[in-house]
């Protein structure tokens, strides 16, 4: 089994993100800016902002936090959403999920300019994506997409199953790797909670994509011989020996499974680093009004 190093790659992408900033500030060009949007204190949405905003500041970007408490209106949240649309000096907005439960998530997405939602969620940019049209795709599709392409993984003809089903990585990854380019040209099947013989359907993948959400989930006897694994899930668990007091899994069960694998990511270090990474790329598009 060859680990699939996300954190090395990311990093090296990160590098070539900075090179490319110090080129366009050189050029005198704008500096690329990011703006968060964050409702409430969840700490695990606390450390994704954080993450994003580290990762700006260490490829020389700029980056925004506006904070508002979990019973924050609706309105108010569309009102900074129409501030930041029209604030020239920033180019990409992302509003960190989860919201409050009385909070319509697409009322808000759908308030992003889709030339500003470097995130893909609004529906212009999936449906631009699903035609394959230039667009803003979802961060950890992407960020799959790039560490496949990046660790020389062939896609084409190979049988990929995605596990999961949601707007965010399940449906977009199943149609970046059935699309006619690679990589890509994979046989896609896609699993969800109501499929019957699941374990006869992941056993056949060639590359099994798991976005169930369900700690530790996929069995060794779920994957067959020399598959490829990418993990997507990440869950807290208690741990009395860090430091935080918790520890990262994965929807894999990654001790056994990575005895099956020829190829798998780990958690952390797989797909997390990579969608932030791409996030930035997206970030870097927007600046330079490469998709509208
Ligand atoms: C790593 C996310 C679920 C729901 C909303 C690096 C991240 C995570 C792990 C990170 C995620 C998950 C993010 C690692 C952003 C990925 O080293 O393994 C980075 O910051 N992520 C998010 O913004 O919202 C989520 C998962």
């Amino acid at each position: 089994m060859k680990l699939i190093d996300g954190k090395k790659i990311a990093e090296t992408i990160r590098q070539e993100i900075a090179g490319e900033v110090k080129r366009i500030t050189g050029a005198g060009g704008k500096v690329p800016h990011l703006a968060a949007i964050l409702v409430g204190d969840d700490p695990a949405s606390e450390t994704y902002v954080n993450n994003k905003a580290k990762a700006c500041k260490e490829v020389g970007f700029d980056s925004s936090t506006y904070r508002f408490p979990a019973d924050v209106q609706q309105e108010e949240l569309l009102e900074a959403v129409d501030f930041i649309n029209r604030d020239p000096e920033i180019d990409g907005l992302i509003v960190q999920l989860p919201l409050p439960s009385h909070i319509d998530n697409q009322k808000v997405i759908q308030q992003i300019l889709p030339e500003k939602d470097v995130d893909g969620f609004h529906p212009v940019n999936v449906g631009r994506m699903t035609i394959g049209l230039p667009s803003y795709v979802s961060a950890t599709p992407h960020g799959i997409m790039e560490l496949i392409m990046r660790s020389g993984i062939q896609t084409r003809g190979r049988h990929c199953v995605v596990l999961g089903r949601s707007n965010i990585v399940g449906k977009p990854m199943s149609l970046l790797m059935a699309r006619n380019e690679e990589p890509g040209n994979a046989t896609v099947t896609v699993c969800h909670s109501k499929t019957q013989n699941l374990k006869e359907i992941t056993s056949a993948a060639d590359i099994l994509i798991v976005a169930i959400g369900q700690p530790e989930f996929v069995t060794a006897d779920m994957v067959k011989e020399g598959a490829v694994v990418i993990d997507v899930g990440i869950h807290r668990v208690p741990s009395a020996k860090t430091k935080s007091g918790f520890r990262l899994i994965g929807d894999v069960r990654f001790d056994e499974v990575a005895q099956k694998a020829s190829r798998i990511t780990p958690v952390p270090g797989g797909v997390g680093p990579m969608t932030i990474v791409s996030l930035l790329l997206n970030t870097l598009k927007a600046s330079k009004k490469e998709i509208y």
